[in-house]
């Protein structure tokens, strides 16, 4: 069986983007992978943030990631910094890992804009991103259109470590949704949907009160011409909400703008609203049920366990190929 890896980071309420992006990607193939689900929680401390709660963070990733249909009897579900084998390898991978490289990935330069200060995590995080995939051995890595590049960074590695130190690593392939949609900010559409953004009128989060789901919504920024026809360029706004509404309905493009041919925005965002809110809202029932079960540490003690097997057997491997002392 193929196996599957993947991880959001504890940086707040996961959001809407998230969801689609990835949550959705990982509990539709759970059946056809052996999959390993973690907290990203080393990738977390990379921007420092004020009024962040890292443990809560993470308890209540895990309860959204059960609310949202991860199944823990069918995936390996951890928290990264439970095992010491991500960072040990990142430090081998770094130095496999070019600074031009890492230099040009999007989320770098976007994330140090503008900033004299910017810590030097920033900069290698997609390293620890390549060593949590290739440490499982993961053949398929699902993520939003935003993260391709972490991965095909991580294939790179992978290639040039194999080819210095023989066959080690499997070669990792991005699973991007099918829409391959990257769900953007409802304030602005031009910027994507972040579970870190300022601005809260812009994300809808999977624990947001469903009132303000549906005023957020109803207030999303869109064009002056009226006509419900996705063209990202020229209706960025109204092509989001067609994503949205295509990704949570499983409609076309095509069936989206036939569907709503002679309807109005305010018409077409209270059908996107419902349809967000009808999602959330059986979500939002179950992490509560989850959060309060005690079942949380359970699937933890279990999970890192078996992680840290698998985990322990590559970073072996990786030694005895470099030739570090043991
Ligand atoms: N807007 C989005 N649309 C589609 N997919 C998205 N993802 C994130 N935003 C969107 C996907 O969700 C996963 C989250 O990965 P992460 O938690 O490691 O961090 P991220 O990609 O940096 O997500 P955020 O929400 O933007 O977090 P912050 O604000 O902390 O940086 C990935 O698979 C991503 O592709």
């Amino acid at each position: 069986m193929k196996r599957m890896l993947t991880g959001l980071q504890p940086t707040g309420v996961i959001t809407l983007g998230n969801y689609i992006g990835a949550i959705k990607q990982m509990v539709k193939y759970q059946d056809e992978y052996e999959s390993f689900i973690f907290v990203a929680d080393l990738h977390a401390i990379t921007v420092p943030k004020q009024n962040f709660n890292l443990k809560e963070n993470t308890k209540s990733l895990i309860a959204l990631y059960l609310a949202c249909g991860i199944d823990p009897k069918k995936n390996t579900i951890f928290v990264q910094s439970q095992n010491e084998y991500h960072a040990n390898l990142s430090w081998v991978l770094e130095c496999n890992a070019y600074f031009g490289e890492l230099s040009r990935m999007h989320q770098f330069k976007e994330k140090s804009k503008g900033k004299e200060n910017f810590t030097a995590g920033l900069f290698t995080y997609p390293v620890l991103m390549a060593s949590d995939i290739l440490l499982y051995d993961a053949d398929i890595v699902p993520v939003g259109i935003d993260q391709k590049q972490h991965v095909e960074i991580a294939r790179d590695i992978a290639i040039r470590f194999n080819n210095k130190y023989g066959k080690t690593f499997i070669v990792p392939e991005p699973l991007i949704s099918d829409t391959g949609t990257k769900i953007a900010d409802l304030v602005d559409p031009t910027k994507k949907m972040s579970k870190s953004s300022e601005n809260q009128n812009g994300v809808i989060r999977l624990l947001d009160d469903l009132e303000l789901i549906r005023k957020k919504i109803m207030k999303a920024t869109t064009d002056s011409d009226s006509i419900i026809k996705y063209d990202e360029e020229k209706k960025p706004g109204i092509s989001n909400l067609i994503n949205i509404y295509s990704s949570l309905t499983g409609k076309t493009i095509k069936q989206i703008e036939d569907e709503f041919k002679s309807s109005n925005y305010g018409t077409f965002k209270k059908v996107v609203a419902d349809v967000v809110v009808n999602e959330i809202e059986k979500i939002q029932k179950k992490y509560y049920e989850y959060l309060n079960s005690g079942i949380i540490d359970e699937i933890l003690k279990e999970g890192i366990n078996k992680a840290r097997i698998y985990a322990k057997s590559k970073y072996d491997a990786v030694k005895n190929k470099i030739g570090f002392y043991n």
